[in-house]
């Protein structure tokens, strides 16, 4: 990946995950961010719903393992571009129990995939508007059969994080424009 890509990516991620914009990353941001995906979901299995709230909390806590260096209980912007050039593809390479979590309370019908509709309401609970949830819906759903399965759901999650890939701009633009 292209240095200014992963600057570019790292600072759309600092916005996507600062979610009460304040400036810093805090443990509030993590369980907002799972406040509002339960929100979205507020019928789903009581497992699915703890599963989601415990995924975040996990993500918090690895993510402050790595980029909190003073260990103030805030993830600056500084701290958290290092954290991110420092991190090895080794690093993003299994699908985390976050992205599980989110697959499982987006599908709402149970049927093991996601529509485009089901991932649109999930990207709409984590900030994107409607046009770009169905647009990244449509980038996800790889082989076209109207569906994003577990498999493209994982191998996006990946791409996002590691690859110099089209939709991480197109995200970027989503959140910055919340
Ligand atoms: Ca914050
Ligand atoms: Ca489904
Ligand atoms: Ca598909």
């Amino acid at each position: 990946m292209k240095a200014d890509t992963l600057t570019i990516k790292a600072r759309g991620w600092f916005d996507m995950a600062d979610a009460d914009k304040n400036g810093v990353i805090t443990v509030d941001d993590f369980s907002l961010m799972a406040d509002r995906i339960v929100r979205e979901f507020p019928h789903a299995d009581p497992k699915k719903i703890a599963a989601v709230k415990e995924a975040f909390a996990d993500d918090w806590r690895r993510l402050a393992e790595r980029a909190d260096t003073n260990m103030d209980g805030q993830i600056t912007r500084e701290e958290f571009e290092a954290a991110v050039k420092a991190a090895t593809p080794d690093d993003y390479s299994k699908a985390t129990k976050r992205q599980v979590a989110e697959f499982e309370i987006a599908d709402v019908d149970g049927d093991g995939v996601l529509s485009h509709h089901e991932l649109a309401r999930l990207l709409k609970a984590e900030g994107l508007d409607e046009t770009s949830a169905f647009s990244v819906a449509a980038i996800l759903d790889t082989d076209g059969d109207g569906v994003i399965s577990k498999e493209e759901w994982e191998a996006a999650s990946r791409k996002y994080f590691t690859g110099d890939d089209p939709f991480a701009g197109l995200l970027q633009r989503a959140v910055s424009s919340v």
